[in-house]
């Protein structure tokens, strides 16, 4: 069997997924602004033999809750934040093998720009950043961004597909592999027959080319994506080497990824090259009492307000108007369709209350609290390990940093000692990853 692969889910700003626990005595959320809080997560995650730190990104106020921004505002629900790019060259110069994953916008920025981005991180980091892909959800960010309304869900998936094509064409076809020369005696760093315009002329976007900077180790950074619509799916199919995805239910992660590991095949890629990433949320302890102890205290500092805050912006539905003994109903979201579909259509034979879901979301949003031992907490990864065609897990944090280092210093000896873990002989994230090579496989679209 494959090594389990491990990232820790997190954001630069005082809340992620867990609303309140800033308020946890000895949190240290707050310090996201200190790039020693930074560079002491990066090297606990290495320690800990984590793939990646995934840096979760939005744009915009979480406003969709009672119609307004106080709660997000008071209570920092994602707002403030500061941009995760910045802190890649500080973590990955105190780090080895530590790869890097940053999302960014498809919907609120030029491919252009983003594709100098990402080749600058690339070099930086000696091939260890991957790009998480987003459409964006939150109607405030539209506001922000001069683009007068959010576009449509599928409109977002749209402009996707032609941002990725002008990425790809960039990364992979714009510079030659050896038109760099760096050849001082004849004056030529880069010959001009080695460099080609890309000349994309699409409804979206206008690149002439050619690229700005030269061939990264990855060329293409390696690419995660999270989409759990059909588009969204679609677009993950053909586009993500990696898939993020979070449901409270093993059942619902299973359903999930026998339908990707489907399209990725119609698709014409090959489904083990797809890794998927479920969430999880490790609550851990020495002894059950004490493992049962703390995530009581966890919940108890659960801000269910802020949590509603949340959610509603997720899922662009204003749960303050919904009866919280209601179980929530389907729709079809503007917003981010997983969100909805892990409490409606993810598990069949799970109906959730809006009461339910804000109690279970305070702690990591849609994703499972697994609480116990270290032995108890591996044997639950195990289990879905062995039962799932999963690549690992996305991490997440209740307390900061002493989730992830409980985790480090607990969980991880044990899942080392069952050989679940284990170091990995690879240069490059997409290698550590599972790649064969830095470059992005064959059946990616972009190389054929
Ligand atoms: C687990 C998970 C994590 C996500 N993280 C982010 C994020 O950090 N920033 C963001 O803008 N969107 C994030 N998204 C949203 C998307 O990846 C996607 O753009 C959005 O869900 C709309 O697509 P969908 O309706 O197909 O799900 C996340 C989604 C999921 C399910």
């Amino acid at each position: 069997m494959d090594r389990m692969r491990l990232n820790l889910f997190t954001m630069n700003a005082v809340t992620h997924v867990s609303p309140g626990a800033w308020r946890y005595p000895g949190d240290r959320a707050a310090d996201y602004t200190d790039r020693e809080y930074w560079t002491e997560v990066a090297r606990t995650a290495e320690r800990g033999g984590f793939d990646a730190v995934f840096f979760a990104d939005v744009r915009g106020i979480y406003d969709v809750y009672d119609g307004e921004r106080e709660t997000a505002i008071e209570r920092a629900v994602q707002t403030p934040s500061n941009d995760p790019r910045f802190l890649i060259p500080a973590m990955a110069e105190v780090t080895d093998d530590l790869g890097f994953a940053v999302t960014r916008s498809t919907t609120y920025n030029h491919p252009y720009e983003l594709a100098r981005e990402f080749s600058t991180l690339d070099h930086l980091t000696d091939g260890r950043v991957a790009f998480n892909i987003v459409t964006s959800y939150l109607e405030s960010a539209a506001r922000n961004l001069g683009v007068g309304e959010r576009l449509d869900h599928d409109d977002r998936y749209d402009r996707a597909a032609e941002f990725m094509e002008v990425c790809y064409a960039l990364w992979e076809d714009s510079w030659d592999d050896d038109a760099v020369k760096r050849d001082r005696e004849a004056g030529v760093f880069t010959d001009p027959n080695g460099v080609h315009t890309i000349d994309h002329d699409g409804e979206w976007f206008s690149v002439a080319g050619p690229h700005g900077a030269e061939p990264s180790p990855q060329r293409t950074p390696f690419l995660y994506q999270a989409g759990s619509s059909d588009r969204g799916r679609e677009f993950a199919a053909h586009n993500a080497e990696a898939v993020f995805c979070s449901y409270p239910t093993k059942e619902g992660v299973r359903g999930y990824v026998e339908d990707m590991r489907e399209r990725a095949a119609d698709h014409g890629r090959d489904p083990d090259s797809l890794g998927f990433y479920p969430g999880v949320v490790p609550v851990v302890g020495e002894t059950e009492e004490l493992a049962a102890a703390k995530h009581e205290s966890y919940r108890e500092n659960v801000d269910v307000e802020a949590t509603l805050a949340l959610l509603s912006g997720f899922m662009d539905m204003d749960l303050s108007e919904l009866d919280p003994d209601q179980p929530l109903e389907h729709i079809e979201t503007e917003a981010i369709q997983g969100a909805v579909n892990a409490f409606t259509s993810a598990d069949p034979d799970r109906e959730w209350t809006v009461r339910e879901v804000a109690q279970f979301a305070g702690l990591g949003s849609t994703s499972p609290v697994v609480v116990g031992t270290p032995e108890a907490v591996a044997d639950e990864l195990e289990a879905w390990y062995r039962d799932l065609p999963i690549a690992g897990f996305n991490v997440k944090e209740v307390t900061r940093p002493d989730s992830l280092v409980d985790f480090v210093d607990l969980v991880v000896p044990e899942l080392r000692e069952r050989g679940l873990v284990a170091d990995a002989d690879a240069d490059t994230l997409r290698e550590r990853a599972g790649g064969e090579g830095p470059r992005l496989p064959n059946d990616h679209p972009a190389r054929r």
